[in-house]
């Protein structure tokens, strides 16, 4: 149900092809709402069906044409609604702490590959996270410059305070995770010789 919360969020920055939406959300959106083509395509297609947005043909090439995708009044009133609506907790749901409660049922070796696993992961995250928001603060980020390009200075500056806020919690949250997993290589050190 997000995902077209997040489609629209992208598309309030400038109407998209399908395409654009695709490459353009994988470098901005996805990093708080990760989602991937195989839903995107679908979902543009409910949500026009639905009235949140209305798909307008546009050149492309010597003779074709793509549709781009903008957002409807509908489209824009249901999001604020969205925005506005209380938000419900997400009950924790993740396959690295649930394994990492039951360690003592893996070989020793094995649960080490896949911290070495988890810290290669979130040491890449945290280095594109603060990569994403330094280009979030200096406004060179092409998706955030061509919304900016619609507003004010005001706006400009809610937009990107709160952009850069969202980082700072993904950037904190990969700092924890890596710091977990370090105290799980200290653990098995601890419990197991050699
Ligand atoms: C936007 C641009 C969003 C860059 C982002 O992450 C981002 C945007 C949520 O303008 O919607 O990294």
């Amino acid at each position: 149900m997000s995902l077209r919360y997040a489609l629209i969020a992208l598309l309030t920055g400038r109407p998209m092809t399908g395409y654009d939406i695709s490459k353009s959300f994988s470098r901005s959106v996805s990093h708080v709402w990760h989602a991937p083509d195989s839903q995107i395509y679908p979902e543009l297609n409910r949500m026009e069906r639905d009235g949140l947005l209305i798909s307008v043909e546009v050149p492309w090439g010597k003779k074709g044409t793509k549709k781009e995708y903008h957002v409807t009044d509908t489209g824009l009133a249901d999001f604020r609604a969205w925005m506005e609506s209380p938000l419900v907790p997400q009950r924790q749901r993740d396959p690295a702490y649930l394994k990492a409660a039951y360690f003592d049922f893996a070989d020793p070796k094995a649960v080490r590959e896949q911290l070495r696993q988890q810290r290669t992961y979130w040491e890449e995250q945290l280095r594109m996270l603060e990569g994403t928001r330094a280009t979030l603060v200096d406004r060179s980020h092409p998706t955030l410059a061509a919304r900016l390009a619609k507003l004010d200075e005001r706006e400009a500056e809610l937009a990107v305070r709160f952009k850069v806020y969202a980082y700072d919690g993904l950037i904190a949250h990969a700092r924890t995770e890596l710091a977990w997993i370090a105290d799980g290589f200290a653990l098995l050190d601890e419990l197991y010789d050699s």
